[in-house]
């Protein structure tokens, strides 16, 4: 299989992840927003929603948007539970990612930590800290409730709902939010770091992590 992504993409690290944690190995096809790769007509021909990741499946056809990816990888493993109970735990957690966690993490990680194009006082950054600390403070809390923690969904086994928001939890640093604040979700992050297959969003290369500058090759 191959992975369509970005050098930054939190959405394409959560399948880079998923995938080393199961064993699994992608070809990495490495696109650039800047030099307008996301808008060429080969890749909008595999990508209907024209964004990373995208997986293409090795017997034809490709996969869109991280939840369906996970899934698709995930589905016979262990990281999508039997019960559809706890199927559904799962899938709400994983919107609740979408709808409210990731978009304000991702976008002042993206204009006050890589463009650097914002002030965290201007009008849309300051309403992007506040969805982005309440999302926090529910992770946080959902992470202390006795009978769930350790993991967010389900409370034995780690799932594809904590691959999910593990990457813009892990990169909110870089929109300017201090993680100390919230020492649930920085046991959580570790106890995922410390699981076999761990994949850091550059592999080889942790001093890239967290760093904005441009980078010229992987
Ligand atoms: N809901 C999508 C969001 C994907 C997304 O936001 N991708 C970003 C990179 S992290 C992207 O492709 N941005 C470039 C663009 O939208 O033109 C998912 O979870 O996969």
């Amino acid at each position: 299989m191959r992975l369509y992504d970005t050098q930054r993409s939190g959405n394409a690290w959560k399948v880079r992840l998923m995938a080393g944690l199961l064993g699994l190995t992608l070809e990495r096809r490495t696109l650039s927003i800047d030099r307008g790769e996301l808008r060429s007509e080969s890749f909008c021909a595999i990508a209907p929603m024209r964004q990373v990741p995208v997986l293409e499946l090795d017997g034809g056809g490709t996969l869109c948007e991280s939840m369906a990816i996970l899934f698709y990888l995930a589905q016979d493993s262990l990281w999508w539970p039997l019960a559809p109970v706890e199927q559904a735990r799962v899938l709400s957690w994983m919107s609740f990612e979408q709808e409210r966690h990731m978009k304000p993490l991702a976008q002042l990680r993206l204009h006050l930590g890589l463009h650097r194009d914002r002030r965290p006082e201007d009008a849309d950054m300051r309403h992007h800290a506040a969805e982005a600390a309440l999302a926090l403070e529910i992770l946080e809390a959902q992470l202390s409730r006795p009978g769930t923690a350790p993991w967010v969904a389900t409370p034995t086994l780690p799932s594809i709902a904590d691959i999910a928001l593990y990457p813009y939890t892990r990169l909110a640093g870089m929109g300017g939010i201090d993680l100390a604040a919230y020492p649930a979700i920085l046991g959580w992050l570790g106890r995922i770091e410390a699981l076999p297959g761990y994949q850091p969003l550059f592999p080889g290369r942790p001093d890239l992590n967290f760093s904005t500058a441009e980078t010229a090759a992987l």
